[in-house]
């Protein structure tokens, strides 16, 4: 399959930037030191620096949301239902041990740490675009290692159709599991092909450190042209089905979520129009600021990538 890592689409002019978010994350750090934000949320302490990140083109000319957006307005149910709720709860989760369950079909199956699943030789980092299904959209430099290079190690048969994804339960370190919000687990599933995709992440950090709690740590998926809530966070298993899996927010709402869910403009959700969106930049202070609605693109600016997968599929029956 053709790979292109830059495009015109890619680009924006609004988007194009000389300035490190490197410095943005060091600068921010040092205001919220001083307003007391890492206080009123204490998830957005200092995460340790993953070493020897290979750097890729991917989105190398998109200028990313600030590092406080990115960790300060957060979907993860399992601590909250609104937006700031993962950054001021988050911090109950112990990332430090994990063990990821892998079963179903593959031939090698079983429990493995996370240091076993993740080298450090291995972690790349990208810069995808990322659109949530309530009509914003971030860009966030992710760290991590392709997911198809961590799937094929454990060998998937011939019946492997689906990957199936959990989210760890454990009431203690999360919180809003007390309430049922959702079904818990969270759950999640690509068809196997999708979840094969080069451009499919098991991501493991951002802004090249550690995955802050609220956004999934110590793995979770990345899946750029679909909306974001198949993005599972905090995997603890990991299971190759024949049959489709369920899917957390599907099963909520099978007439609102499908279970592809590929970002698609012309598909609008039945409650609103899925044509545009709000980038949050987050410029300009802690809280997340909304930019001017954009045009969401088909598959979120990626089809020339993953239009293959859907050929003869009826995207309105397949949404
Ligand atoms: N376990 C779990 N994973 C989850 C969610 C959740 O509530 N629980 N929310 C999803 C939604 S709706 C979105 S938009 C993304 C948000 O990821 P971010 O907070 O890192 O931007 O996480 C997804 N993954
Ligand atoms: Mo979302």
């Amino acid at each position: 399959m053709l790979i292109r890592h830059k495009k015109a689409s890619d680009i924006l002019p609004s988007e194009i930037t000389s300035q490190s978010f490197y410095m943005n994350r060091r600068k921010f750090l040092t205001t919220a030191a001083a307003i007391g934000g890492t206080a009123m949320f204490p998830s957005i302490a200092p995460a340790a620096k993953l070493p020897d990140i290979k750097k890729t083109p991917w989105g190398e000319a998109l200028k990313p949301t600030s590092f406080e957006a990115v960790t300060t307005h957060n979907n993860f149910y399992e601590f909250g239902t609104g937006k700031t709720d993962p950054s001021r709860n988050a911090h109950t989760l112990k990332p430090k041990p994990w063990t990821v369950e892998v079963a179903g079909e593959a031939n090698k199956t079983g429990k493995f740490s996370y240091e076993d699943l993740v080298k450090p030789h291995q972690l790349e980092e990208r810069i995808y675009r990322m659109r949530c299904v309530e009509a914003w959209s971030m860009v966030i430099p992710w760290v991590g290692i392709p997911l198809g290079d961590m799937l094929k190690r454990f060998e998937p048969t011939a019946n492997a159709k689906y990957v199936a994804f959990e989210t760890l339960v454990d009431p203690e370190q999360m919180p809003g599991q007390k309430r049922p919000a959702l079904d818990w687990p969270y759950v999640e599933g690509l068809r196997i092909d999708e979840a094969m995709h080069p451009l499919t992440l098991m991501a493991v950090g951002i802004f090249g450190e550690e995955m802050p709690k609220q956004n999934g740590a110590p793995m979770r998926l990345v899946v750029p042209w679909k909306y974001g809530f198949k993005g599972i966070k905090s995997i603890v298993k990991i299971t190759f089905t024949e049959k489709q899996p369920p899917a957390t927010w599907n099963i909520q709402a099978p007439h609102e979520y499908g279970f592809y869910s590929n970002v698609n403009p012309k598909r609008d959700h039945p409650r609103w129009s899925q044509a545009s969106e709000r980038p949050i930049t987050g410029e300009g202070g802690i809280a997340a600021l909304f930019a001017k609605r954009i045009e969401t693109k088909m598959f979120n600016g990626y089809a020339e990538e993953v239009l293959d997968l859907y050929k003869g599929m009826d995207l309105n029956k397949y949404f």
